[in-house]
């Protein structure tokens, strides 16, 4: 037996350090590597069940095609060849009648290493297909700081240790980072200030001195009270702002509308509370922000988290370790080069772009240009986690449209596949890993053979390549081969790490770089941008949150047992999770006659779906939670929560809006047992 290095291949800003312990035919136990860098062997429950997951009985091994109506689940098993034939075949058929843009690939984050996740684009780019517009998770939370930050990296989370004081802001840390998590706890023990700022008392409130229960969507509104408490109490470091930034003076002009009585209707917040946060705030030697993505998912998010971004500007925080703003950007350059992944050059003219927001509405043909005929979906479960589902499951067993879905378990958007193929786990696949939370990169060997036809993304699309007649050295190499390219042709970000380092990573591992300094500001001006003359709004402001009209607003929050749709095949983290739930305010409830435990309809102008209510003061008065991804098996009504999301983008990024919406809730009538 012996222990062998791998990287977790999820989408959680931390890419952990693994160990697995195998015999080189089987993984038997999966570990936390107490050498990594950054996470030291700390890891979730849902990663330490791994085998359970790698060795599930449900799990897909060969591929099939349909044989039943569209979305029934029936299938036929058929080779590899065949499969292959058949694509290429159906797609050679569509971009002769329709051309190439008829086909559209859909990806996400089901895997995050580079070359798995992003090989699929050299293919659909050689083919002259749709491309998709992967906007589903923080693109506006991305443009707002970068607004103002430029390409300046934020803290490192490490650094979150020096911190005297953090706010939590629009982030469920027990669940989304868990590392940080224990550096809250430490820190609270050690008596430092730890304020959670959300719309509801999420798990991580456990940690927290102080609970501050916002109306979802006005953040920006929070932050530029703040300020304003700042410069009117002098607390505000006025020699910092004016050094250091750019535009301070006319943004201090506007604060006038912003006092904290006037912002209270705004955000619900009492003004005495604001006031008393900015002090607590302006007090601390290195304040930090460490910044989730929910509050990003609105129509104003991209603003929200420009405002959020400049405060700490206000205190000079950037000055100090561990003061400042986390969670937004990592990495000073560019660690693998993505273009000999993606090979963007293979494109001959520019795709026409559909926003995975809008992939319900593209299916139905609301688009410009021929309608999509041709559908590959791999990494990616829409039909649980892209909005809008009733029309996007709609749109998924249109009998004119041909799916072929690349997947590991028979999921929701499976289910509709014309042709299913079977995915290969991490272990099962090399490949290269960078982290989105933390400073580090690596490499994963293939540890195990894949179990029963199961291929990686990269197999896959070699294979069909050349079922499609794509003539290029590409395709032609093996994944190993890749890997080693990519490796060897690293970004200059990588290229210039010490040669131990560089060694350490070509024999399997992660390296760490070091810590940006913080007070090198990467804009333009070399300066914090207050003031952006080059953005739409160069001036912030709040904008005001849109209401569209209904009495309650639904905000999705992430799940401590699941991630995202992933690990749904998991009983022992779905019984710990639980029913379907909708957490609702108590005079809420009680005016709808709703009680704890019961079945409400949560209903809009999208869909009714069924949720179990949760009664209880952790939510604020006026807005509903519904936590994690479930599929529709484990649903009450056939629906879930991205049933109640609209297609609507945020104003910078073209993201997700899923926290933005509005809805009402009824009594469901009698209850049905669902399995868990
Ligand atoms: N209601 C609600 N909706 C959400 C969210 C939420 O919090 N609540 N979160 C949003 C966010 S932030 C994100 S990032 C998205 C994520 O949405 P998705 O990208 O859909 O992420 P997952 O559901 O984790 O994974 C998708 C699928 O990838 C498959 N997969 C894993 N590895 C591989 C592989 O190597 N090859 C292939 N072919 N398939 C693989 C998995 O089996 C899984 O079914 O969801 C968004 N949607
Ligand atoms: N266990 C687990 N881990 C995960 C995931 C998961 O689903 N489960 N998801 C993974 C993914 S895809 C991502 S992107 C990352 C980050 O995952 P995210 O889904 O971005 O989660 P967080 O950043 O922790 O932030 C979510 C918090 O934002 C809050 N929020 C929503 N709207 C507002 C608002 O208007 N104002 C304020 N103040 N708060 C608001 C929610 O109440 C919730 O507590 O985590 C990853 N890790
Ligand atoms: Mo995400």
């Amino acid at each position: 037996m012996m222990l062998k290095k791998t990287i977790c291949p999820y989408d959680c800003p931390a890419s952990c350090g693994l160990l697995a312990e195998t015999d080189g035919d089987r993984i038997y136990r999966m570990i936390g590597d107490p050498d990594h860098p950054a996470t030291r062997g700390v890891i979730c429950a849902k990663v330490r069940g791994y085998v359970k997951s790698l060795y599930h009985r449900e799990r897909l091994l060969r591929p099939m095609k349909r044989n039943g109506r569209k979305g029934s689940g029936e299938f036929v098993p058929i080779s590899w060849e065949e499969a292959a034939d058949l694509i290429a075949l159906r797609f050679g058929c569509i971009i002769k009648k329709e051309g190439p843009q008829a086909i559209l690939p859909a990806v996400y984050s089901g895997v995050m290493s580079d070359i798995q996740r992003f090989c699929g684009h050299a293919f659909f780019n050689y083919m002259g297909a749709s491309e998709l517009v992967m906007s589903l998770c923080s693109s506006a939370k991305g443009e707002g700081y970068a607004q103002v930050m430029g390409k300046t990296p934020s803290l490192d989370p490490g650094e979150l240790r020096d911190s005297d004081c953090v706010l939590v802001w629009g982030c469920n840390a027990a669940a989304t980072r868990i590392h940080s998590m224990a550096d809250l706890v430490n820190g609270k023990k050690q008596g430092k200030k730890i304020i959670l700022i959300d719309t509801y008392e999420n798990p991580t409130a456990r940690v927290a001195d102080e609970v501050v229960l916002i109306r979802p969507g006005t953040d920006g509104a929070l932050a530029l009270s703040l300020m304003q408490v700042l410069v009117e109490e002098g607390l505000a470091d006025m020699l910092f702002l004016e050094e250091e930034t750019v535009g301070a003076g006319e943004l201090i002009g506007t604060l006038g509308d912003y006092t904290p009585e006037r912002t209270e209707k705004i955000t619900g917040i009492p003004a005495g509370r604001v006031r008393k946060l900015a002090r607590a705030y302006a007090a601390a030697q290195a304040p930090s922000v460490l910044l989730g993505s929910g509050l990003s998912r609105h129509r104003n998010g991209a603003m929200a988290v420009r405002l959020i971004t400049i405060l700490p500007a206000f205190v000079g925080a950037w000055k100090y370790r561990g003061g400042g703003i986390c969670g937004c950007m990592v990495s000073g350059g560019e660690v693998f080069r993505m273009d000999l992944i993606r090979r963007p050059d293979f494109r001959e003219t520019p795709g026409r772009k559909i926003n995975i927001n809008q992939l319900a509405s593209a299916l139905a043909g609301d688009i410009q240009g021929s309608p999509i005929k041709g559908l590959y979906v791999y990494g990616l479960n829409p039909a649980n986690t892209v909005s809008n589902q009733k029309k996007l499951l709609e749109g998924l067993a249109r009998e004119d449209l041909f799916t072929v879905v690349h997947e590991r378990f028979m999921t929701d958007t499976a289910r509709y596949a014309d042709v299913l193929l079977p995915a290969a786990f991490s272990v099962e696949q090399s490949d290269v890993y960078r982290s989105y939370g933390y400073f580090t990169a690596g490499y994963a060997e293939k540890i195990v053979e894949p179990a029963g036809e199961c291929k990686s993304n990269w197999d896959t699309f070699r294979l069909l390549a050349g079922a499609m007649g794509y003539r290029n050295s590409y395709f032609e190499k093996t994944e190993a081969e890749m890997v080693q390219k990519v490796l060897r042709e690293a970004g200059s970000f990588l290229r210039e790490r010490p040669a131990d380092e560089w060694e350490r990573i070509q024999g399997g591992g992660s390296i760490s770089f070091p810590e940006a300094d913080h007070q090198i500001y990467r804009t333009k001006s070399g300066k914090i941008e207050i003031v952006n003359r080059e953005a739409e709004i160069p001036v912030p402001m709040y904008l005001q949150a849109e209401e569209d009209g209904y009495p309650l607003h639904l905000v999705s929050g992430p799940s401590v047992h699941t991630l995202n749709s992933t690990f749904g095949e998991r009983a022992d983290l779905r019984a710990r999770r639980g029913v379907m739930s909708l957490l609702v305010h108590p005079e809420d409830a009680e005016m709808r006659n709703i009680r704890d435990g019961e079945r409400v309809l949560c209903f809009n102008d999208l869909a009714e779906v069924e949720f179990q209510a949760e009664v209880t003061v952790r939510v604020k008065k006026g807005t509903v939670i519904a936590e994690g991804v479930y599929d529709i098996a484990h649903s009450l009504n056939g629906l879930t929560v991205n049933a109640l999301h609209h297609e609507r983008l945020s104003d910078c990024g073209a993201a997700t809006t899923l926290n933005d919406n509005t809805v009402d809730i009824r009594p469901a009538g009698a209850a049905v047992d669902i399995p868990n």
